[in-house]
C-alpha cells in the first residue's frame, strides 16, 4: 500500500482524509515522521500556504507528502475569513471565530459562502495542485455537534442540515476537501497503473 505523509497538525482533517482514502493509501501523520515544528503559513492564497506546508516537509524530511490549505469565503464579507479562517479573530478558538463571522454578517440577507480547499502534493520531488469547493450559506446560528471549524454555521447548497449535523460519511461525499482529495486519488491511481513500481517513502 502506498504511504503518503499528510502535512497537517489538524487532527480533524487527518481523520476526515483517512476515512476518504483508507482503502487506497496509508497516511502518515507529522508526528509519525517526527515532525513537531510549527510549519510557517505566511502566504496570502490557499495555493501559497498549501505549497509552503508540503515543501517544508519535503525539504526537511525528503518524503512524498501532501498538505491542504482550506477555509471559508463569505461573499458579503468580501471573501473573509478566507486564508485567515484558522485564526480569524486573532485566536485559533473555533467558537470565537464562528461568532465573529455571525457578528460581522449580522442580519445581512446575502449569506452566500463557500469552503475552498487546495491540496499541494509533492511526489518524487515534483509539485501538483488539486482543488475543491463546496457552495452553501451561513446559517443564523450554530447547529450540530460533529465536524470541526465552521461546520456548525455552514449549510451546503441543496441540504437542510449544516455540515455539523451530518455524519462524517455524508460530509465526505460533498465537501471541498473530498472533491480535492478525489482528484488527488485519481491522479495517484492513474500514475500507479502506468508505473508499476511507484516510489514510496
Ligand atoms: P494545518 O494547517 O495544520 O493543516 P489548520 O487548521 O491550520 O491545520 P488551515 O490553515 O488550512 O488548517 O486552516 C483551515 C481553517 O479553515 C480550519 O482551521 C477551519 O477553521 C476552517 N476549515 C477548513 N476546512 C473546514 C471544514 O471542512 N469544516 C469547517 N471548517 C473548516
Amino acid at each position: 500500500m502506498k504511504h503518503l505523509v499528510f502535512a497537517t497538525n489538524n487532527q480533524h482533517k487527518l481523520e476526515e482524509v483517512q476515512a476518504m482514502v483508507g482503502q487506497t493509501f496509508e497516511l502518515k501523520s507529522l508526528k509519525e515522521i517526527g515532525c513537531f515544528a510549527e510549519i510557517p503559513e505566511t502566504g496570502i492564497t490557499f495555493e501559497e500556504n498549501a505549497s509552503q506546508k508540503s515543501r517544508y516537509i519535503f525539504e526537511h524530511f525528503k518524503v512524498d507528502c501532501f498538505s491542504d490549505d482550506s477555509g471559508l469565503e463569505v461573499d458579503a464579507l468580501g471573501g473573509e475569513p478566507g486564508v485567515y479562517s484558522a485564526h480569524y479573530s486573532g485566536s485559533r478558538d473555533t467558537e470565537t471565530n464562528m461568532q465573529l463571522v455571525l457578528d460581522n454578517l449580522g442580519a445581512n440577507t446575502n449569506r452566500k459562502a463557500r469552503f475552498r480547499c487546495v491540496i499541494s502534493l509533492i511526489l518524487d520531488g515534483r509539485e501538483y495542485f488539486f482543488e475543491g469547493s463546496a457552495e452553501g450559506e451561513i446559517t443564523r446560528e450554530r447547529s450540530g455537534s460533529s465536524g470541526f471549524g465552521y461546520d456548525p454555521i455552514f449549510r451546503p447548497e441543496g441540504y437542510q442540515n449544516t455540515f455539523s449535523e451530518m455524519s462524517q460519511e455524508e460530509k465526505n461525499k460533498i465537501s471541498h476537501r473530498a472533491k480535492a482529495m478525489d482528484k488527488l486519488v485519481e491522479f495517484l491511481t492513474k500514475r500507479a497503473s502506468s508505473n508499476p513500481q511507484p516510489h514510496s517513502v
